[in-house]
């Protein structure tokens, strides 16, 4: 059942399971053309989640800021094509959570391996605010923190598993959120891996 966590944020439970199979298909091809990395924050920190992108932009960071970028500055070519899979299922989660007409121009994966994590951050490097983001968890599972409009608000534990949809707009597109260290708990067809796919339209 879907599971509302704010007034614009809902878990669509297993929602990407039937569509797993043909999504690493996809994903298999996007990360022979642009493999995962690990990119250096601004603050000279190396990202324990590792990162690859498809769409028209994606995502990087160095020591001179966070940016979304035409071009993947590890192969100096375009990033790889959205798949239609991929379009098709953030497309059909936001409609279901009442956001028609999403159209995403970059999805972002993230690798995690035991102990990596992603700390308490707010998604503001794209121009729309209006649009919501879509998140599809696959592998192993994690505990997600949702937080508030301020840093300090204590954020809430939400497990995420293999298949779920998170779709996160309205007035919880700018909350405080992060990935606690994961824990190893292999997944039969992922392994000690968790991937997450975040779909964004950036302008
Ligand atoms: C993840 N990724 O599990 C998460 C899923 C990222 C990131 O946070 O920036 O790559 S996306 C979670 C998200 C997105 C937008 C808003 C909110 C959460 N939120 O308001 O809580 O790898
Ligand atoms: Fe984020």
């Amino acid at each position: 059942a879907d599971q509302q966590l704010g007034e614009g944020a809902w878990v669509l439970r297993e929602y990407a399971s039937a569509h797993v199979d043909p999504i690493l298909e996809a994903l298999g091809q996007i990360r022979r053309h642009s493999p995962f990395r690990h990119m250096i924050t601004p603050g000279g920190y190396t990202m324990s989640v590792g990162l690859t992108c498809c769409g028209l932009v994606g995502w990087t960071a160095d020591r001179k800021g966070y940016r979304y970028a035409d071009i993947d500055p590890e192969t100096g070519q375009p990033w790889p094509p959205m798949p239609d899979v991929f379009l098709a299922l953030a497309q059909a989660a936001a409609r279901r959570c009442g956001y028609d007409g999403f159209e995403p121009d970059s999805c972002l994966i993230n690798r995690y391996v035991p102990g990596a994590r992603l700390s308490l951050h707010q998604d503001k490097d794209e121009t729309d605010f209006s649009a919501p983001i879509v998140s599809v968890s696959l592998g192993m599972p994690a505990l997600f923190q949702f937080g508030g409009h301020k840093r300090s608000d204590r954020p809430e534990k939400i497990p995420l598993f293999h298949g779920d949809v998170v779709v996160w707009g309205g007035p919880d597109r700018l909350r405080y959120h992060g990935v606690l260290p994961l824990k190893d708990n292999p997944h039969p067809l992922l392994g000690s891996n968790r991937i997450n796919l975040t779909f964004r339209k950036t302008r």
